[in-house]
This record gives structure tokens, C-alpha cells and sequence, in this order.
């Protein structure tokens, strides 16, 4: 039985995890959860309750939380692009970054989102403020990170592209990056480059009247 992804194609959380299926050219069933797809909803509601996609299935194992699944599809179904490095140290560094791109990148995005979506426009201004402090300090910190790197953890694509790519690009349309910062801006560039990357944009392209802060005219 071939995997099966719940998710949906607008959704960061579900890009991350198609970047590393499309990275390898995983064989994966896509099962979209939307309304038309009523039991899709059903099935990953019963696999995982919490309510938080993507959801992978590995015939009928339930693997939940993108870094797992991730780390999962490394272990049990490996392809070329290695996206966790063989060296422990090095391991961890990525972990490290993916955590970043999750927590410091994707959350204050996610919590602006959140504000704009209460159609309280209260909330919403002070949701979309606490994020563009909090991006602030992650586009500063990034922007000495990744000097003189392609990549997040350096010459080679791993997990925490995979994090920062969706990450990122719904960041600069929260927050735009200013041109304070070439590298992070040049770093953004070079991950919608990224073929794995340029198809999952490519296939969220329609839903873009979904983003609730109002998706700019570009990328
Ligand atoms: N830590 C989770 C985060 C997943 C997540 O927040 N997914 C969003 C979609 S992008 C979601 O499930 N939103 C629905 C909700 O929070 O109710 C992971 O890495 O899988």
C-alpha cells in the first residue's frame, strides 16, 4: 500500500513535508482535507484526533508532526537527498534550525493569521504586531546565520529547508523582509527556486484568496 498524506496544499505544515516526498520522488497518495473531500476529514480526524495536519500513513501506521515524519521517511523510506546528515553533531545543528524555522518563524506567523481570522480588527492589529517584533528577531538572527551558506546548515538541502522554505514565504507576505536583509532575502530566492519547492507553491497557487492577511501580488 503506497503512503497516504492528509494535509492541504496551501498549508505550511504540509509543504514541508511534500518538499521532502518531492525531494526524493517519494510515491505518496495526496488526500486533500477540504469540504469536498468530507471523508478524507473523517478518516484523518479518527488517525489523529489533535486536529493538526499533515498526517502520514505507512500502511496503518499513523506518524504525526512534520520533523517526525520527516525523520520517518529518512529511516523507512529513504531516497537519494539525504535530508538528515549521517553525523550525529551535524544531525542535531539541523534539528536545531528546523526547530527554529518552526517556533521562531512559523508560530508568529500562524499567530498573526490566527488574530486576522477572529474578524476582530483589534485583535488583528495587535496579533500582526506581536508577530512583525518576533519575525524582527528572527529575520536579524537568520540574516548572520546563513552568511556564506546555500542552504540552512550549509552546501547541503536538508529538514530545515524543508522547515524554512513554507516558512519564509508566508513570513515575507506577514512581514516583508526589508532590504536589511540581502541574505535572508537571497536565501528565500534560492528556496523558490528549488524545484521540490517551486511544485508545492505551484500547487497552493490557487488557494492564495485563502491567506487572511491578503496574499501580496508576487512570488
Ligand atoms: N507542529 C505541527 C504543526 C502542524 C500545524 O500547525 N498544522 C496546521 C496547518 S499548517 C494545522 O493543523 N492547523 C489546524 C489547527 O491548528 O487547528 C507539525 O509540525 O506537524
Amino acid at each position: 500500500m503506497p503512503l497516504v498524506l492528509y494535509g492541504h496544499p496551501f498549508s505550511s505544515y504540509t509543504q514541508k513535508v511534500l518538499i521532502a516526498l518531492y525531494e526524493n520522488g517519494t510515491p505518496c497518495e495526496f488526500r486533500c482535507l477540504g469540504p469536498e473531500t468530507p471523508q478524507h476529514l473523517a478518516e484523518w480526524l479518527l488517525r489523529w484526533p489533535l486536529r493538526k495536519f499533515p498526517l502520514l500513513v505507512d500502511d496503518g501506521r499513523n506518524v504525526a508532526e512534520t520533523s517526525i515524519i520527516i525523520e520517518y521517511l529518512q529511516l523507512v523510506h529513504p531516497g537519494p537527498v539525504r535530508l538528515l546528515p549521517e553525523d550525529p553533531v551535524a544531525a542535531l545543528e539541523v534539528r536545531f534550525l528546523d526547530r527554529f524555522f518552526d517556533l521562531h518563524v512559523m508560530t508568529p506567523v500562524q499567530h498573526a493569521v490566527g488574530g486576522a481570522l477572529t474578524g476582530d480588527a483589534v485583535k488583528r492589529r495587535e496579533a500582526h504586531a506581536l508577530a512583525v517584533e518576533k519575525l524582527e528577531w528572527a529575520y536579524a538572527w537568520l540574516e548572520g546565520q546563513l552568511a556564506g551558506r546555500t542552504w540552512a546548515a550549509g552546501a547541503g538541502f536538508t529538514l530545515a529547508d524543508c522547515a524554512a522554505a513554507p516558512s519564509l514565504f508566508y513570513a515575507d507576505w506577514t512581514h516583508r523582509m526589508s532590504e536589511a536583509y540581502p541574505v535572508l532575502r537571497a536565501y528565500r530566492a534560492r528556496l523558490l527556486g528549488r524545484p521540490s519547492f517551486a511544485r508545492a507553491v505551484e500547487e497552493a497557487r490557487p488557494f492564495r484568496p485563502l491567506f487572511p492577511l491578503g496574499a501580496p501580488d508576487r512570488d
